[in-house]
């Protein structure tokens, strides 16, 4: 049985997500972060990292969100094009769209202004940190819009779990406030459509999002 742990987060938001595209029944244990549930001994048995997401598959423990969206795609989908196959060249370009999201358009830009703008109580404010920020988000975003002004999604003709994780960037950074390249409307309206989007998000926000 399957368990993923975490809600209330772009980043849940993609194992979840995930999971639904698969249509692979499984338990969700929706803790918030900074509500003190990423602390508890049993939860810092799973994860010393304190964060959520965390999948639990018999005895395997894993964290960081797109590891699990990848993990998921090669277990349970082998067949479903969400994840190409290892040992291909689009499994190649997977791996550096990914890449290039998590670190370019999420921990180097978005996260940065979370913690400057939402936990500035403890990471203080930054007004600098959060200007270039937002400048390194709108550069490097123009590098996927460019993609998609070619095609139809980032690997191609069709929605792959790469596609997953860059609408978790744009949905979050609309959020804060940054404006979207036009060129992204149609893409995110395709993408929003989908059911296992729709099913996910209603249950990852189900929970109030912690501090
Ligand atoms: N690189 C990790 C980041 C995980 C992460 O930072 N999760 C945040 C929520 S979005 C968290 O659990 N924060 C709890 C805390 O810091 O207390 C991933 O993509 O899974």
């Amino acid at each position: 049985m399957i368990t993923i742990w975490g809600g209330a987060t772009s980043r849940t938001l993609r194992a979840h997500w995930m999971i639904h595209e698969l249509d692979v029944d499984y338990t969700p244990e929706l803790i918030g972060s900074r509500t003190g549930a990423t602390q508890t001994e049993a939860f810092r048995a799973l994860n010393p990292k304190e964060k959520i997401p965390v999948l639990v598959d018999d005895d395997l423990v894993l964290t960081e969100s797109v590891a699990i969206v990848t993990y998921l795609g090669d277990t349970y989908g082998v067949d479903s094009g969400l994840v190409p196959k290892p040992y291909t060249v689009a499994r190649a370009h997977y791996n550096e769209w990914t890449s290039f999201i998590q670190m370019e358009l999420d921990a180097h830009t978005l996260y940065v202004m979370r913690k400057h703008l939402d936990l500035a109580e403890l990471y203080g404010e930054a007004p600098a940190a959060i200007e270039t920020a937002i400048a390194g988000f709108n550069k490097q975003v123009a590098v996927a819009e460019r993609r998609l002004t070619e095609q139809s999604y980032l690997l191609g003709d069709s929605f792959t779990a790469a596609d997953l994780v860059l609408m978790t960037c744009l949905d979050w950074a609309e959020i804060y406030g940054i404006k979207l390249a036009e060129t992204f409307q149609p893409y995110r309206d395709r993408i929003h459509q989908r059911p296992a989007f729709q099913s996910a998000r209603k249950l990852n926000f189900s929970i109030s999002p912690g501090g």
